[in-house]
């Protein structure tokens, strides 16, 4: 089963939120490989307000209600902090939940789908792809920042969404079951791709390890830190709002970091249709290492030191997942065409060999912004 995306009657779903006004229409809207959004259009007293509406893909979150408890103390938590320093427009600079009319944040439909509104982020771009070191650089620190927000959020251990999310080593054995059980029939076409991932299996356990022996500390994290989940403000180009908080859990910064990595320093489109020519752009992977060391202003060493690793990490990662995937028959992430997944596989491989190239010049990157 591919993903397409199904017609959802967005107007009986804004009818359960507090939207006012007059509905006008729903627009799908983002570049995300999950969840289902819409830009709805209300006219308030003529004036024109629009609210983002989304729907959560309960098969790959399926306890959406923890999911919402996350995000709501997530975001509150900062919009606190945003109303203690003065900023202007925190509601722009932090995600707002809209709450459904009977005080709920989530809708549940009658076909069991999940689903919650946002203010919608004015004159701001989610960019899929950089090419201005300017923009990583803001990415970064923007994100290094909402983690600097969260190093005293209340309340206890946030839960865990996805459980293992990116416990690489799971993601690792997953492909070689999926290897085993070649459910789609396509194990025997990709031998090649699987050799590629069992060349790397020394590398899944490296931060698991400095885990367990408490060398790195687990934090509140976002999880998901493409490039596409930053929000930057059109006028002045700084990293305004972070989105799809669905994977806000405890986790490693240097998971947060290194999807960046993977998302901002690739020359091509994730699913570029060749991957001969994708390279990791070292200009790009310093703006990072700046920006992110200007936000996140707690790393420790050990976490510094594998700021260079954590790139090469998540984009195996991420390739052991795409060709997961597409060996067990396309059912996670959405797909447009039957060699998706087998694509997005082949440019991570190539961006983790890319940086492997490169591993001494991005390590001596990090020694010279430090500290
Ligand atoms: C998914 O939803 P989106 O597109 O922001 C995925 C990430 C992957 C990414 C690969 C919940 O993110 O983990 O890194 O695709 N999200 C989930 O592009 O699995
Ligand atoms: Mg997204």
């Amino acid at each position: 089963m591919s993903h397409s995306r199904k017609e959802h009657d967005i107007r009986t779903v804004a009818e359960h939120f507090v939207m006012p006004g007059e509905f006008l229409e729903a627009i799908p809207c983002g570049a995300g490989h999950i969840n289902d959004t819409y830009e709805v259009r209300f006219s308030q007293g003529g004036v024109p307000v629009r609210y983002i509406v989304q729907r959560i893909n309960h098969h790959v979150f399926k306890r959406p209600d923890l999911v919402m408890n996350n995000i709501s103390r997530v975001t509150r938590h900062i919009a606190h902090k945003l109303h203690q320093t003065g900023l202007p427009e925190p509601n722009r600079r932090v995600l707002t939940l809209i709450p459904c009319r009977n005080g709920d944040i989530r809708h549940e439909d009658a076909a069991g789908n999940h689903w919650r509104g946002y203010v919608y982020v004015e004159r701001a771009t989610a960019h899929n792809h950089v090419d201005d070191p300017r923009l990583a650089s803001e990415a970064a620190r923007a994100f290094g920042e909402f983690q600097n927000h969260l190093t005293d959020l209340p309340g206890g251990r946030l839960a865990d969404t996805i459980p293992n999310f990116h416990h690489t080593r799971s993601r690792y054995d997953a492909l070689m079951r999926a290897v085993d059980e070649d459910r789609a029939k396509r194990a025997g076409s990709v031998r090649e791709a699987v050799d590629f991932c069992r060349a790397r299996e020394g590398m899944v356990d490296v931060l698991l390890n400095l885990q367990a022996q408490s060398r790195l500390p687990e934090r509140v994290t976002h999880n998901d830190t493409k490039i596409n989940n930053v929000m930057m403000d059109d006028a002045t180009g700084r990293g305004i709002c972070i989105m799809d908080l669905d994977t806000v859990m405890p986790g490693l910064v240097l998971y947060d970091f290194g999807d960046l990595v993977r998302t901002t320093t690739i020359s091509t489109a994730e699913d570029a249709p060749d991957a001969r020519g994708v390279e990791m752009r070292l200009p790009i992977f310093e703006a990072l290492v700046r920006g992110y060391l200007e936000g996140a202003t707690f790393l420790t060493e050990a976490e510094i030191d594998h700021l260079a690793f954590s790139g090469r990490l998540i984009t195996l990662e991420v390739a052991l997942r795409f060709l997961t995937d597409y060996l067990e028959g396309d059912h996670y992430f959405k797909t447009r065409h039957p060699e998706h997944n087998l694509e997005r596989f082949r440019v991570q491989a190539a961006l983790v060999e890319s940086m492997e190239r490169q591993d001494d010049a991005m390590r001596a990157v990090v020694e010279r912004w430090r500290n």
